[in-house]
């Protein structure tokens, strides 16, 4: 069965498509804009944006909904991260958290699957904290910042199977997984 994942992020859909190969799950991309409605949880958000791409494509897809949520700026930016980085970048972050001792920071990613029979919804989290400079090549996004708890690298200092292997986005698609392959 093919399913696609509607996104325009590449790092993101190569992600998504190693988490799900060893389920034997094809996945397929299609480049574009999903819908973001305005929400403080990223899962509602995918939902939201499942069920647009649906009537739209009339396929069966996925679409990841993931932001990065800081504890010291009470939750800022989660749902705003993509528009949050693009306009400060990674040295924005830092300087809002410069002096700031409490980094813990958590990733979340909302993910929804929509067909014919309609929309379910997985979600994926892991914590860590807020490096004081950016680390590591790999990855994308807020990656050369964040140090998963029990780590002392950055995901972007790590190799995409050992990020995928505790991501936010392994978690929320391995949920999808197991339940997508029980299902008649
Ligand atoms: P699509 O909407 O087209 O899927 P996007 O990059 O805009 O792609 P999001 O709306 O989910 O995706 O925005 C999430 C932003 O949060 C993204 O642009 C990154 O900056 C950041 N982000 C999400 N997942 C991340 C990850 O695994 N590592 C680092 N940053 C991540």
């Amino acid at each position: 069965r093919r399913l696609y994942m509607v996104t325009h992020n590449d790092r993101k859909f190569l992600e998504a498509s190693l988490i799900l190969k060893p389920y034997g799950i094809e996945l397929q991309q299609i480049k574009a804009e999903k819908l973001e409605v305005q929400d403080e949880d990223v899962v509602r958000i995918a939902e939201v944006a499942a069920r647009h791409a649906y009537e739209q494509f009339r396929v069966p897809l996925i679409v990841d909904d993931s932001g990065l949520y800081i504890d010291a700026l009470n939750g800022f930016p989660g749902p705003y991260s993509s528009f949050f980085l693009e306009k400060v970048g990674l040295g924005g972050v830092l300087k809002l958290l410069s002096g700031v001792t409490n980094r813990r920071a958590c990733f979340r990613t909302g993910l929804a699957y929509a067909d014919e029979g309609g929309v379910r919804t997985f979600a994926g989290e892991v914590c860590g904290s807020i490096a004081e400079s950016p680390r590591g090549s790999g990855g994308f996004g807020y990656d050369p910042l964040f140090v998963p708890e029990g780590h002392s690298r950055t995901f972007a200092e790590m190799g995409v199977e050992e990020k995928d292997s505790m991501s936010h986005r392994g978690r929320a698609l391995r949920a999808f997984a197991e339940w997508y392959l029980k299902r008649s």
